[in-house]
């Protein structure tokens, strides 16, 4: 893995800007379950593509609420791994925008300063009918006498039910968001892949229009994935160990 890692950062050191794009993994070692294990426990009969989507919430609007607000619990417990920690210190180095699968703000706060949400924020609320347009951002702690665990909070515009603020399957990802993030992988030289199965489209063709725009494809993550066959590198381990490791060697080269 040493030489991996030096022929990663090497790859890195000659660019001034690199494109990352991170799914669930990287928030495992926070505590956070990836997508497929955010049904462990409590979860285990529910197919998350199930869960996730306006049908089944206009079904059991309950629900979904209570799998969302079990998760953004799990969020709020959550601490930036040393994986995300090492994605905001590249900056030193680096331009670096992470564009992200995942719905938790870990990114954020470990101080990533410039970041693509794909699929929205879960500790964000919105109005199920977008009466104001689309998002009808609710503040739902402003709600008088809102109880989160009594289910989902009405809508005060409109009456409607309020929903997280994510992107659900079958739903549009966010249209300056995707545009941005396929323009980045267009003219990308490197892209860091980490800690994603490459199942959930259109987020995991980015891999593939970058290397097919010349871009090499760095990909962490302990197991293969669909992105792994297109990966000028694998670095097979979790990225909470893999990317200090990596951006350390970045910096020495850089020194
Ligand atoms: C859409 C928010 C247009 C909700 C999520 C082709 C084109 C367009 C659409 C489709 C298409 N083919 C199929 C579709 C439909 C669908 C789709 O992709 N289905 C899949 C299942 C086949 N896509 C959509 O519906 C998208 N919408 O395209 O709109 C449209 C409109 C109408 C009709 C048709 C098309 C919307 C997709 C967004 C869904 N929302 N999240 C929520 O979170 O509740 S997706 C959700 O799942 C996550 O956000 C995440 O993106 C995804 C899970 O993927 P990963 O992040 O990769 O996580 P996963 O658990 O799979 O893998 C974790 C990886 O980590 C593993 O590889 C593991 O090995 C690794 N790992 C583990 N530990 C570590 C680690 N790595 C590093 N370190 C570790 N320690």
């Amino acid at each position: 893995m040493l030489d991996q890692i030096h022929s990663a950062a090497s790859l890195l050191a000659r660019q001034r800007e690199i494109v990352v794009l991170t799914g669930a993994g990287v928030s495992k070692e926070s505590g956070v379950p990836t997508f497929r294990d955010a049904l462990d426990g409590l979860w285990a009969r529910y197919d998350p593509e199930q869960l996730a989507t306006a049908a089944a919430f206009e079904r059991d609007p309950r629900l979904v609420w209570d799998w969302y607000e079990y998760r953004r619990g799990l969020v709020r417990q959550a601490q930036p791994n040393p994986g995300h920690v090492a994605l905001a210190e590249l900056e030193r180095w680096l331009r670096v925008v992470i564009v992200t699968q995942n719905v938790d703000d870990l990114h954020q706060r470990a101080g990533s300063t410039d970041i693509i949400p794909l699929h929205g924020a879960i500790m964000r609320s919105k109005c199920f009918a977008a009466c104001l347009g689309e998002p009808t951002l609710i503040d739902v702690a402003g709600l008088a006498g809102f109880d989160p665990a009594q289910g989902p909070p009405r809508c005060p515009h409109c009456g409607a039910w309020v929903r997280p603020d994510v992107v659900w399957f079958g739903e549009m990802l966010p249209r300056d968001a995707l545009a941005r993030a396929t323009r980045l992988a267009q003219s990308a030289k490197v892209m860091l892949v980490v800690g994603t199965s490459g199942v959930v489209q259109p987020a995991a063709s980015l891999p593939f229009l970058a290397a097919r725009c010349g871009a090499a494809v760095i990909e962490v993550n302990p197991s293969r994935s669909e992105i792994t066959p297109t990966a000028a590198i694998w670095l097979a381990g979790p990225s909470g160990e893999v990317l200090p490791r990596l951006v350390q060697a970045v910096g020495e080269q850089l020194a």
